[in-house]
């Protein structure tokens, strides 16, 4: 197949998920076609099967905001046509679903029929999508798509519950590349972040509100009053300062470490002994799947669909959002019993391995056949 994929090329979830995903589609033999404003961060190297077009915004003094939906709608037009593309698939609902609706209509009246399936990804939905500026675009254009993904069945239900959606919702999860993703020996590493053989707990988010990384510095504090412990902060966004500040005013900041958007994350789950995801809202969590992984247990709330990754009690633990002095006693209790962190060690990852590439991949595949039969049924 020949498909092209849309996303936020960030550090955001959506970005990787979409990146990984054309990754692996390419592997198998397809050709993916990569289409937004700058080169995703894990699409690094050249893949003969992966081609790059890059949407730029034009500046003229009129324009207070440039217009993107309308640059990406018009690259999308030309790609589907010149590179006579089967399949759009565009991830997060806003704007790109209703751009890739827009760039349908301009190529059905050109003559190319194509279809586009929308992946949503959760602040599309619970914290944006919602909003009064966006809702009825977002609702139009899920209901319009031919073909619509949530990562986790609480994300699809929190679609239903918001919206007047009168079209199918198919779950499918985000995975995991274990080739990538894999404990690995990084020893020195170690012994430069605890030199003293300190416990090492680790988080990575893009430091959004919705994340609650304060709770991950007041969950570290209420540890380091009972266990040696070194914090690594990984990643970055709005809340830095803020957290920084944080960190100076509890008198931390010789056991924490900020440090900042790190690409190899594996390298440094290597070394973690718990990782903290105390999030407000949360439709999957790919972080704790990434740390899982790499063999380290998750102390998380039970917001959105972290309870369909981390399970309580085997894989970790789940508190409820805000329960700071709970993810604190679950923390000390499972860094103080070596045994049972072993224990959930290994069923991270054996938890982990039901969420791999291999497995997903193919069920996109089928989605994909699945879309381009019905829209090839419609066509006729
Ligand atoms: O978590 C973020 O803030 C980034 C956001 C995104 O859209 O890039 O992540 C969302 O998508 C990820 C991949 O599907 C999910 O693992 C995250 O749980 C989800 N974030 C939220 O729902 C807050």
């Amino acid at each position: 197949m020949k498909i092209g994929i849309v996303c936020y090329p960030t550090y955001g979830g959506s970005g990787v998920v979409a990146t990984e995903l054309g990754l692996a589609l390419a592997n198998n033999g397809h050709q993916v076609h990569f289409i937004t404003y700058k080169r995703p961060p894990r699409l690094n190297s050249f893949h003969e099967n992966i081609f790059f077009h890059e949407v730029a915004s034009m500046e003229y003094p009129l324009f207070e905001f440039a217009p993107y939906e309308t640059s990406l709608a018009s690259k999308l037009v030309d790609v589907v046509k010149y590179e006579d593309l089967d399949l759009l698939h565009v991830h997060y609902a806003i704007p790109h679903a209703a751009v890739a609706y827009m760039a349908k209509q301009i190529l059905e009246a050109h003559g190319k029929f194509i279809p586009f399936i929308t992946t949503l990804h959760g602040t599309d939905i619970s914290l944006v999508g919602t909003d009064a500026s966006f809702s009825p675009v977002v609702e139009f254009s899920i209901n319009n798509s031919d073909g619509v993904t949530a990562v986790s069945k609480q994300l699809k239900q929190m679609t239903l519950d918001s919206f007047n959606i009168t079209t199918d919702i198919r779950v499918i999860y985000n995975f995991i590349d274990f080739s990538r993703f894999k404990k690995a020996n990084k020893d020195h590493f170690k012994k430069a972040i605890a030199p003293d053989g300190e416990k090492i707990l680790v988080h990575t988010s893009n430091f959004r509100k919705v994340k609650r990384v304060d709770d991950v510095i007041y969950i570290f504090k209420e540890v380091l009053e009972k266990i040696p412990s070194k914090l690594l902060l990984i990643g970055d966004g709005p809340e830095r300062q803020h957290l920084e500040d944080l960190c100076r005013k509890l008198s931390l900041c010789d056991h924490i470490r900020f440090l900042g958007k790190q690409d190899a994350i594996e390298e440094l789950l290597s070394v973690a002994d718990l990782f903290i995801l105390p999030s407000e809202n949360e439709s999957f969590g790919l972080a704790a799947l990434e740390a899982m992984a790499c063999e380290v247990p998750v102390i998380s709330s039970n917001a959105g669909g972290i309870p369909e990754v981390n399970i309580d009690g085997k894989t970790g633990y789940l508190c409820e959002i805000g329960d700071i002095q709970g993810m604190a006693s679950r923390t000390i209790e499972l860094l103080m019993d070596d045994e049972k962190l072993q224990q959930f060690r290994k069923n991270a990852l054996a938890r982990a391995e039901e969420f791999k590439i291999e497995y997903i991949l193919p069920v996109y595949e089928d989605y994909y056949r699945e879309i381009l039969a019905n829209h090839a049924i419609k066509a006729h």
